[in-house]
């Protein structure tokens, strides 16, 4: 069922990362996320002069010290929402995405979260007061996505990836970004012919997530942007596009106040709310057993 996927583990290296982290104390540079370095300095006898910043190309894909795999998604532009979908996915209009940005080729996994944050997802289950308790849990293991998370406690999980001080900045994707990355240059309802190749939804899932990567990529090689877990974004939901912003970023003015978007449908969703227009919002402190996230860095020097 997995294609090329190769995901860490829960192994010594990440409890140290764990350790580490919960410890306060800043991880140094090694391990195997890649620090863009500077070039050595040049010896020359001609005058010195302004010049732009090195354009060194950004390699297409790095791994952190916490194990999450990155894709680097270029800049572009495209049309964002559908003229075919619900009132909250129009105006559709064009977005202009400036500069490129690494997005997580997975959904974070549970192997992951247990690294970083240190629960488990049964302890992420009992947070939610019962409501789930009695429930037994479908889908646990270190490579099945994360759930049961709110999207105060996904904003958490990157402020200590931000710690590892590891030359990146990590944040949860804009809606702009996360539709354009979904996208991946396509412009119908999903990001292949077939629902079924691309995405874990109650037609398919058996009523229950699955391991990350199961399904086939987008364009960019992202997994899973349609289905299996619904994923938090950065904005405030807003009920349509009218005052958008254009450049991709973060749409956190006015807005349903307390709501945060959620992308890309879940396995307990119907196929239809897996388009990659489909907008769906919680509460910022929400959590159950359909929702997780993935993770965007920038390098630091962009
Ligand atoms: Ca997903």
């Amino acid at each position: 069922m997995t294609k090329d996927i190769t995901l860490p583990r829960s192994t010594v290296a990440l409890t140290i990362l764990l350790l580490v982290c919960s410890s306060g104390v800043v991880l140094g540079q090694g391990g195997t996320g890649r620090e863009p370095t500077a070039p050595p300095p040049k010896k020359s006898t001609t005058p010195a002069r302004t010049s732009r910043p090195s354009s060194r190309p950004l390699p297409r894909t790095r791994t952190n010290q916490a194990g999450i795999e990155f894709v680097l998604i270029p800049s572009g532009n495209f049309m964002m929402g559908s003229i075919n979908g619900e009132a909250s996915e129009k105006p559709v209009h064009r977005v202009k995405i400036g500069q490129p940005f690494y997005m997580g080729k997975y959904e974070v996994t549970q192997g992951q979260w247990l690294a970083v944050m240190g629960t488990t997802i049964r302890q992420q289950r009992d947070k939610t007061g019962g409501m789930f308790i009695s429930d037994e849990i479908d889908g646990v293991g270190d490579n099945y996505p994360i759930f049961f998370v709110s999207w105060e406690e996904a904003t958490n999980f990157v402020q200590r990836l931000n710690a590892l001080n590891d030359g990146y900045l990590y944040r949860l994707p804009t809606e702009a970004e996360w539709e354009y990355a979904c996208r991946a240059g396509s412009t119908g309802d999903y990001y292949a012919d077939t629902v079924n190749a691309i995405g874990w939804s109650v037609e398919n899932s058996g009523n229950r997530t699955h391991v990350v990567g199961g399904k086939q990529p987008n364009a960019f090689g992202l997994y899973d942007m349609s289905g299996n877990v619904s994923e938090w974004c950065q904005d405030v939901y807003h009920t349509n596009y009218d005052g958008a912003p254009p450049n991709g970023s973060a749409w956190v003015s006015g807005g349903v106040s307390q709501k945060r978007v959620l992308r890309g449908g879940g396995w307990f969703d119907r196929a239809v709310y897996l388009r990659s227009a489909d907008r769906f919002k919680d509460s910022s402190d929400y959590r159950e057993g359909g929702i997780g996230f993935r993770v965007v860095a920038t390098a630091r020097t962009q």
